[in-house]
Parts: C-alpha cells; sequence; structure tokens
C-alpha cells in the first residue's frame, strides 16, 4: 500500500520536475545574453572584463587566473560525482519502489544481512571519498602559498573598511572604502565599488597576507580565486595571478558586525606601465596626509 502510494508520488514528482524545468532552462537561456555577459551554465563562464556576480548567474564566477582555473576543475569533478551518485540511488528508489511493489511481492523478503553488499557499501564510499581527497588536498596546498612572488600585498581587515599596504613598493598604504550610491559612476556596481581599489599589474603572482585589526573579517574575491580570513593576531598566506585586466569585485564574507556590508573588495588589474605610475600617483596623494588618519566616509549615513 505504501509502496503503490509512493511510486505514485515519485511519479508525479518527476513529472512535475520535468515540466516546472523547461520554462526554468528557457529562462536561463535568455539570461545568458543579459548585458553581453554568458553565465555559460555551472561553469559560469563569462566574456566580461568585470569579475562581479550577474542575474541568474549559476555556479562559480568566471576566473582570471591558475587559482580560480584549479577550484573550477575541482568543482566541476565533484559536481560530476554528485550528479552519478544522485542518479545511480534515485534510479535504486525506483527500481526497488517498483519491484518490490504490494502486488508484485506480496510475501516481503526477511533477509537481514548480505555480506558482499555490506562490503561493498562500505569499500566503494571510500573510495570515492578518496577520489575527491587527493585532488582536494592538492588544491589546498596549491593555495597555500606563492612559490615565487613578484609582489606581495598585506590585506587588514578593519571594522568596517580595507587597510592595504604594498611593502614591496616603499610600504605604500591606504585605506578602501565602498561608494555611497550617490556618488557612483556608469559601470560602478553598487556596493561593490569603492573609492580606492587595489591595483595589481597584469600577470603578476601577487603573495597576499591578511591580518585584521579588531575582529575576524574575509578577504574573498572570486575570480581571483582568493579567500581568507583576516584574524587580529595572526598573519595568514595565500596568492592569486591574474591573467587579463579589467575589475573584479568581492566582498568580505565573514560576518563582522553591523557594518559588514561596508566591505567590498575592488582589485583593477592594469598593464605594468599603468601600475608604476599608479604607484608614483598614489604615493605622492598619500604622503600629503602625512601620515594623519584619512576622512572617514560613511556612505550609509545619508539613508
Ligand atoms: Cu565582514
Amino acid at each position: 500500500m505504501i509502496g503503490r502510494l509512493f511510486g505514485k508520488a515519485l511519479g508525479l514528482a518527476l513529472t512535475g520536475a520535468l515540466v516546472a524545468s523547461l520554462p526554468f532552462g528557457a529562462a536561463l537561456a535568455q539570461l545568458q545574453s543579459q548585458d553581453g555577459r554568458v553565465s555559460g551554465g555551472y561553469v559560469g563562464e563569462t566574456t566580461s572584463t568585470v569579475g562581479s556576480p550577474i542575474p541568474w548567474g549559476t555556479g562559480l564566477q568566471a576566473g582570471i587566473g591558475p587559482v580560480h582555473d584549479e577550484i573550477a576543475d575541482f568543482n566541476s569533478l565533484v559536481l560530476w560525482i554528485i550528479v552519478a551518485i544522485t542518479i545511480f540511488v534515485l534510479a535504486l528508489l525506483a527500481y526497488v519502489v517498483w519491484r518490490f511493489r504490494e502486488n508484485a511481492n506480496p510475501t516481503p523478503s526477511r533477509t537481514s544481512h548480505n555480506t558482499i553488499l555490506e562490503i561493498a557499501w562500505t569499500v566503494l564510499p571510500v573510495l570515492i571519498l578518496l577520489v575527491i581527497a587527493i585532488p582536494s588536498f592538492r588544491l589546498i596546498y596549491y593555495q597555500d602559498r606563492a612559490r615565487e612572488a613578484d609582489m606581495t600585498i598585506n590585506v587588514q581587515g578593519r571594522q568596517w573598511y580595507w587597510n592595504y599596504t604594498y611593502p614591496d613598493h616603499d610600504g605604500l598604504t591606504f585605506d578602501s572604502r565602498p561608494i555611497p550610491d550617490d556618488d557612483l559612476q556608469p559601470g560602478q556596481p553598487r556596493n561593490l565599488a569603492v573609492d580606492e581599489p587595489l591595483v595589481i599589474p597584469v600577470g603578476a603572482t601577487v603573495r597576499v597576507l591578511t591580518t585584521g585589526q579588531d575582529v575576524i573579517h574575509s578577504f574573498f574575491v572570486p575570480s581571483l580565486g582568493v579567500q581568507k580570513y583576516t584574524i587580529p593576531g595572526r598573519t595568514l598566506e595565500t596568492w592569486f595571478r591574474p591573467d587579463r585586466e579589467g575589475v573584479f569585485y568581492g566582498q568580505c564574507n565573514q560576518i563582522c558586525g553591523t557594518n559588514h556590508w561596508f566591505m567590498p573588495i575592488a582589485v583593477r588589474v592594469v598593464p605594468q606601465a599603468e601600475f608604476t605610475a599608479w604607484v608614483e600617483e598614489t604615493k605622492k596623494k598619500y604622503a600629503q596626509t602625512d601620515g594623519a588618519a584619512p576622512e572617514v566616509r560613511m556612505a550609509g549615513a545619508a539613508r
């Protein structure tokens, strides 16, 4: 009886899922061309030079460097393993529901042990976990530190803004805050654009050292494949290498207090010559403040 009901329910659910997915698929296909940017399905390919979330985007943001590529590969591997397991379990369930339904199997078996089956369902998941674990550890060590870095940046999370320091460029240091809604220029995304983006020369291998001044924040730029906690009293390391120019956005993604939203991240990747010019210009700009604390602009105060 229960088997029959379950079989009917399963049939209904499958039909419902198929019907519901039709308009959804059509909507996704339409949205892919929005803004001239392509979501590209679950791997999130985009032809844009802006790294930020897109409407209806699924999967990972498009990446611009080797760390992100490795993350995307690992993500695809795990995704396909999940898909295979889900289909396998669904097929088993459907078979059992059909094969052992009440009127096809009026006298149920009372078997409670099957040694071969029990060994199989222990060993197979272990093997699957090994297939996941080996590339997973390889990825963790790959992200861990830059073998040969061209430059270093120190990222300090503060309540509630970012402070960036370039120790290889005479210790150039400045704060980065979001741009208030009223001051946004065309092309600057709300709640992501900042007054002083990080500027990085294209192709440079960048060592990132993070620390926190007050509480734990997290430096997260998905398109660069970077996510690192900033912890007071500790220095953590990671790295990235942007392979093309553009502006790439991220956010603090560790709840750090009232103005957590106040901590977007913008990374501007520019040609080497432009970077050198920017360093000189920015050094002068912040030398003028003579060590005084920069003016604090409260983007949220007007609301
Ligand atoms: Cu935060």
